[in-house]
């Protein structure tokens, strides 16, 4: 008998208004890759995170996807891993260069998140910006 009862919970779950994003789903992002130090052409990229995902899960899934993007990074002991080069673009601490991180949300604001790839947790159709920049 308990074996039924834990189902039937289950299935009560999967009902629940709500629940059921919990479980299924993809969250959709666009990742744009720009470059505002050597004029180059944009690549724009479809992706996606799992629910509540973070960002460089999105991205190990384009990489692992063969659709053209790849990156690199490093582990910084305090603040995880930073992004080090993307489709084979090096950032250089001696050219002051390093690929920012922006957001462009669905109501088309952009915004620089205060976290990088391993902490940022996108939202359904945000289109993440990677801009090779100075600073
Ligand atoms: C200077 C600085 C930078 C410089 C570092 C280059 C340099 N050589 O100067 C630049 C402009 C490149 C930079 C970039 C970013 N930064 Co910054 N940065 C700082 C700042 C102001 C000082 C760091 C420092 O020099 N510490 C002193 C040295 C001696 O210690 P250190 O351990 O060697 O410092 C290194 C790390 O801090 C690393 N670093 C800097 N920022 C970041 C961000 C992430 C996510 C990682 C993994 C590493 C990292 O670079 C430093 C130099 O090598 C701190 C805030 C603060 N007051 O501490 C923010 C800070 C560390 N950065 C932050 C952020 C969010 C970013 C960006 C993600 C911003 C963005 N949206 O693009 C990007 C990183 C993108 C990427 N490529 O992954 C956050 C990190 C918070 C977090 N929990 O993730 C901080 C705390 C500021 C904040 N907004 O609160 N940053
Ligand atoms: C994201 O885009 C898809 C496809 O255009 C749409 O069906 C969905 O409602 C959007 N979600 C959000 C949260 O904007």
């Amino acid at each position: 008998m308990k074996i039924p009862i834990l189902l039937s919970a289950a299935l009560l779950l999967l009902l629940l208004p709500g629940v059921p994003a919990a479980f299924s789903s993809q969250t959709p992002i666009k990742i744009l890759v720009t470059n505002s130090v050597t004029p180059s052409p944009d690549r724009t990229y479809s992706t996606y995170v799992v629910y509540r995902g973070i960002l460089i899960g999105g991205m190990r899934r384009l990489q692992m996807s063969n659709k053209g993007f790849k990156f690199t990074y490093k582990e910084d002991a305090n603040y995880g891993p930073s992004l080090q080069s993307v489709n084979g673009l090096v950032r250089s601490p001696k050219r002051r260069t390093y690929w920012q991180l922006l957001v462009q949300t669905t109501s088309d604001k952009t915004i620089r998140p205060n976290v990088g790839i391993g902490c940022y947790i996108p939202n359904a159709n945000d289109t993440i910006i990677l801009k090779y920049s100075t600073y």
